[in-house]
């Protein structure tokens, strides 16, 4: 029992360290790990729904170019969440009223179901995330 009890700390023990070597610099997880963003042509994340995927920083620079999931999603979105695909690292999306992230904007931290209530329904063309 007491060395089946060993083994077992030194699985954890080897586990653990396991964990801190592939830690690395923050850079190069940024460029491993996309940045996603849900967008709904209805409320609550709802109807038609698709994802965007952005390195960071990177801009999606025209909707119109987005044909999955029902064709054109120039100025269609109003309902929009960000998913954290890291627990430890925070991102931002922000929408933009035109083309090449330009115009107004709407940063978004978790999901908004209504973006009315922004004042940015059926107006986002393009769109940037990144880590803050
Ligand atoms: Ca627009």
């Amino acid at each position: 029992m007491r060395a089946a009890f060993s083994l077992i700390f030194a699985l954890i023990a080897s586990a653990t360290a396991a964990v801190i070597e592939v830690r690395e610099p923050a850079a190069t997880l940024e460029k491993r790990y996309e940045l996603r963003i849900v967008m709904c042509k209805d409320l609550n994340m709802k109807g038609i729904c698709t994802a965007i995927n952005t390195a960071n920083d990177g801009c999606y620079a025209d909707f119109r170019l987005l044909t999955q999931q029902g064709g054109n999603w120039n100025d269609q979105v109003t309902s929009a969440s960000i998913v954290p695909e890291m627990k430890d690292r925070r991102f931002s999306c922000t929408l933009y009223a035109d083309l090449n992230c330009t115009g107004r904007s709407l940063t978004l931290t978790g999901v908004e179901y209504d973006l009315r209530t922004k004042n940015f329904n059926d107006i986002a063309t393009s769109v940037k995330c990144r880590f803050y």
